[in-house]
């Protein structure tokens, strides 16, 4: 008996699919179908896939023509199969052209025509409507936003507002789509959603202002620095039937998402001590270093640690202890200690301080160690009193990691998701909560 395997990921199935799948099933005797799992189309950059793994399965099926389908998780794995199940060829279409050749050691590869004219990258386009976004607030990090937002279907960035009108004309320079527009009621008009991308302390005005436009909102880290703040913009959006984020980028990155879910399923026992911490010395003449413009180490960096803190041990804590060295009327180094009924937890952030930025969550059972920068991580470890038992993990982290965080917004607009379990509503408040305490310098000392 001939077996045949060939491999896709088969989202929104199509006649170009059904065509290669016929191709191969007459190659041979027997077709076996590898389908992609979700995470392993999400490590090779396809972020777009519509199709859960079941609904693609289910569908290669009904096509009649695979004699048994298998998932493709791993890189390498198809040398693994062709060996498991004594496959004779190995088929793919020709868009993949030499691609597969060093499959040759181990069974015949043939290359089948592709059918023109057909994609489900088409189909996805097709079948979306297109969310047109507007960027608040033209610096470092809006300069990226264009080109991550590239590679997210669904979405087109139009728009480009800053009070400084060169800053928003060479965005638009750079990005042949994006129009400056000098004036807030035509930038509006132009746009579904916003992304803001201004100093903190002008959020709070932004995202109001946006929102009565009735426009969604994608607000960069911190996104308001007073809890109940957060809290009125949150109910102005659901009210209006809009989408408002908190941008925090590690919070959807797919090697941190991976991390929290599997903790939270018990993989290192109840969660008892959590250390998080983060620096970065930057130009002590930025934006950072200045009180007036709302710098300072907690306010810069502090949404990234108090994240894992907050997904894993909750937002009910007994009492948060705050520890900074001030410089100029900023915290140029902040240290929290939060006591929960069963955890202790502890973060570090530091601009005019340099520190180890590491990430240990610490069990009953074992523990889990993030190396820095664990806020864009790609890889991370379990850690055992039995080492045979630790286990490493590694990732994909495509460009600047804005592209998670944009796929995700999008998809909650066109999914009318107000919360996201990545970064709940509550959470978000509770980090604007966090940075009001300091402001209002409650459970605080200088060191
Ligand atoms: N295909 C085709 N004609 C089209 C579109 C796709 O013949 N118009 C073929 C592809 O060449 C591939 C199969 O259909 O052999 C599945 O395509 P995709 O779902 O796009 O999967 P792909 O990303 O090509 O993954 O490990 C996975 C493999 O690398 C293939």
């Amino acid at each position: 008996m001939k077996k045949v395997i060939t491999y896709g990921t088969y989202d929104l199935l199509h006649q170009g699919h059904i065509n290669l799948l016929r191709r191969a099933k007459e190659l041979g005797d027997y077709l076996i179908v590898g389908v992609t799992s979700d995470s392993f189309d999400r490590g090779r950059g396809k972020l777009n896939v519509r199709n859960n793994v079941l609904e693609r399965v289910e569908a290669v099926k009904a096509t009649g023509y695979a004699d048994e389908v298998i998932i493709e998780d791993y890189l390498g794995q198809k040398i693994d199969d062709i060996q498991k199940y004594d496959v004779d060829i190995f088929a793919i279409g020709s868009d993949w052209k030499g691609k597969f050749d060093y499959l040759n050691e181990y069974c015949k590869v043939v290359y089948l025509p592709r059918t023109e004219g057909i994609s489900s990258t088409m189909l996805r386009a097709e079948s979306t409507t297109i969310v047109k976004v507007g960027i608040i607030g033209c610096g470092r990090v809006a300069n990226r936003f264009p080109k991550e937002a590239s590679v997210v279907s669904g979405v087109e960035v139009v728009a480009a507002y800053d009070t400084n009108l060169d800053a928003a004309n060479l965005l638009s320079s750079r990005n042949e789509k994006v129009v400056a527009y000098p004036d807030l009621k035509e930038f509006y008009d132009a746009i579904d959603a916003v992304y803001i991308a201004t100093p903190h302390l002008s959020h709070y005005y932004y995202i109001k202002q946006a929102l009565e436009a009735g426009k969604h909102v994608l607000c960069e880290t911190p996104m308001v620095l007073i809890g109940d703040e957060a809290k009125e913009v949150f109910a102005l959006a659901e009210s209006k039937g809009l989408i408002l984020m908190e941008a925090n980028k590690t919070a959807h990155c797919p090697a941190f998402n991976h991390l929290m879910v599997m903790i939270k399923s018990g993989v290192i026992g109840e969660v008892v001590d959590i250390d998080a911490s983060l620096s970065q010395l930057l130009d002590k003449n930025g934006r950072e270093f200045d009180k007036s413009q709302g710098g300072g180490a907690l306010f810069e960096q502090g949404s990234y640690p108090l994240l894992p803190i907050f997904k894993l041990c909750g937002i009910d804590y007994e009492n948060l202890d705050l520890y900074s060295r001030m410089d100029n009327g900023i915290d140029i180094h902040t240290k929290g200690v939060f006591r929960f009924k069963n955890a202790v937890c502890s973060f570090k952030v530091g601009l005019g301080v340099k520190t180890e930025g590491n990430l240990v969550i610490s069990g009953t059972k074992g523990y889990a160690y993030v190396p820095a920068p664990w806020w864009l991580t790609d890889y991370f470890e379990f850690r055992y009193e039995d080492q045979n038992e630790n286990k490493k993990f590694f990732y994909k982290w495509d460009g600047y990691g804005l592209r998670y965080e944009i796929q995700e917004f999008i998809s909650s607009i066109i999914n009318h998701r107000f919360s996201n379990a990545r970064l709940r509503r509550r959470e978000s408040v509770q980090m604007a909560r966090v940075m009001q305490q300091f402001i209002e310098k409650k459970n605080f000392m200088e060191i």
